[in-house]
Parts: structure tokens; sequence; C-alpha cells
């Protein structure tokens, strides 16, 4: 029974599991040269089988006002990328742009492999007039994500999702003019990473621990991020739940070798935390621990049964 009183106390927030290293940041990693920090600054023009996806990648030549183009001014495209911005061209355009169907693209190569943890925001900096853009995320060329923004929607949204990614893992991040109009398109389409893991942390009284495997009475698994509080001078120790945020994850994260490891668990009153770094202001160490669901406590309180250095 425990274990029900556990899933109904703890709360059903969506969310990203916490992570520490940030491997892409489009924003930071923002350069003149291509290719450089994993990234590559280009366009879609149709012009393969597969038309307004991966394949059909081209680099953008040039980099004037801090601003990736193809070619600027009349006889050119709106076609652009800088550090926050896109701009698409479309068949319905103006200023004497060619009537071409652009996507501007922003691509990153992953050099690390683990589990990513994938977040932005997007929303339309050009808000005047025009039909809107609609944004797309490709990982290895499966498109992951896509949503439209209408034309003067300047709050926009906040996207998040884990993906696998391995060295050389692709992710594409396209802005298409929607029924290739472009007019008013200028869009802020921004992207940040961290590699996840699954090491708690305990520092400061508190511990954190970004992955916990919950398993009810049917056997069924559910991801949770959670904090406890250490309530002081309790002997044996006593942490207090602070919060607990159930976690969706399109990508394959309960099966994540990378970090499978390191997976807390919490079956029957039992919390198993395999991999606690301990950080204190002369360093770290690294324990596994036990802890058990004091019955009937509220807010949730755990006792440490047993620890050991790792
Ligand atoms: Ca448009």
């Amino acid at each position: 029974m425990k274990i029900f009183f556990l899933v109904g106390v703890f709360f059903a927030i969506t969310s990203n599991i916490s992570a520490n290293s940030v491997i892409l940041d489009s924003v930071e990693d923002f350069s003149n040269t291509q290719r450089l920090n994993g990234w590559s600054y280009g366009y879609y023009d149709g012009d393969v089988p597969n038309a307004y996806s991966p394949d059909d990648f081209e680099e953008l030549t040039k980099f004037i006002g801090n601003k990736w183009t193809l070619q600027t001014g009349s006889g050119g495209f709106w076609t652009e990328i800088s550090n926050i911005d896109f701009h698409p061209n479309g068949m319905s355009t103006g200023e004497g742009r060619q009537r071409v169907e652009h996507w501007a693209v922003r691509r990153w190569i992953s050099d690390s492999s683990g589990t990513l943890s994938l977040s932005g925001k997007i929303f339309k900096n050009n808000f005047t007039a025009g039909n809107g853009v609609v944004a797309h995320i490709f990982v290895n060329g499966k498109e992951e994500f896509s949503q439209f923004i209408s034309a003067q929607d300047k709050v926009g949204i906040d996207y998040s999702f884990n993906v696998n990614v391995k060295i050389g893992t692709q992710i594409d991040f396209a802005i298409d003019p929607f029924k290739s109009q472009d007019s008013y398109d200028g869009t802020t389409f921004t992207a940040k990473g961290s590699l996840l893991d699954c090491w708690a942390t305990y520092k400061d009284s508190t511990l954190q621990i970004p992955c916990v495997k919950v398993k009810n009475a049917f056997g069924q698994e559910s991801i949770y991020k959670v904090a406890m509080q250490y309530k002081s001078f309790t002997q044996p120790m006593n942490f207090v739940l602070t919060s607990a945020e159930l976690i969706t994850a399109r990508g394959n994260l309960l099966n994540n070798q990378s970090i499978k490891d390191c997976w807390a668990t919490y079956t029957k009153g039992s919390l198993h935390i395999p991999c606690v770094r301990v950080i204190n202001p002369l360093g770290q160490s690294k324990y596994d621990v036990n802890m058990q669901f004091k019955p009937l406590s509220k807010p949730m309180n755990f006792e440490l049964t047993g620890n050991k250095q790792k």
C-alpha cells in the first residue's frame, strides 16, 4: 500500500530532468565559422527528392552584419540566421527577393553520447503581420517536434524533450515560412542541451536525485526527479521530501545504457540511490545509499538505513 501513497502524494509536474553539462547552446555557440562548436548554418531549398528535410540541407555562404545569409537585397533572399533569429524565404515574398521557398536551418552535430535534455524558446520577433511560421526539429532525419507560431505571437512557446544522441547524431532546427509566405517571418528559436547525469548530489543539506524509477504494485514504472532536505540533528539521518516532479521523456530514458547504473529505485517503501556525490567545502566523496520511507509521514519522510562509500 505504501507505493500507492507515494504515487498519490508526488506532484505530477511535466518537466525535464535537470542536467549538469551543457553541450550545446545555440546563442552562446553562435559564430561566423561554419561547423565551429558543432554548428552549421544553412537552409533547405527543395532541390532534392526528399525536399524540405535534412537531406535538403545546404550551408549559407555569407556572414554579414552578424548574420549568416545567402544573398541580401533585391535579387537575393530573405533567408538568414543570427545568434537568436531565423528568417526563411517564400514563393510569396517582397522587396524584390527571389520567389523560392527556403527554410532557414541551424544544424548541430553531437560530439557526445548519452541522453540529451533539449530545450529552448520559439517566438515571433517580427510580429507586425504575416501568416506565421512553423518551427521543426529533426533528429537524424526524423521529425521529433513541430510547432506553428502565429504571426503576432511574441510570447511563443518553451519546448523541452529528451533525445538519445551518439557521436555524429545530427539535429536540425528549422523555420519554414508556412505556405511559402515569408512576410514578417523573423522568428527567435533557441536551443540548449545538456547531457543527462543520473548522479544524485548532496550539498548544503539538500539531496537532489535526478532519476528515480518508481515501480507500482502492477509493475508499472514512472520516472521522477526528487529533492529532499536533511532534518537537522536527527539520528539516524532523516530526510523530508521537498519536491517530486514526474518526468516525461520522449527518448528511451529507462533503457539508456550510459546512465543506467545510476538510476535510483523506489519499491515498496525502500529507496536505493546507487550514486550520490556528497559535496562539501573540502571536496567530494561518493556513496551508495539506502533509505526507508517512514509510514504515514507527511510530508514524506525517509530514514537513512545504510550507506557505503564507493
Ligand atoms: Ca510566413
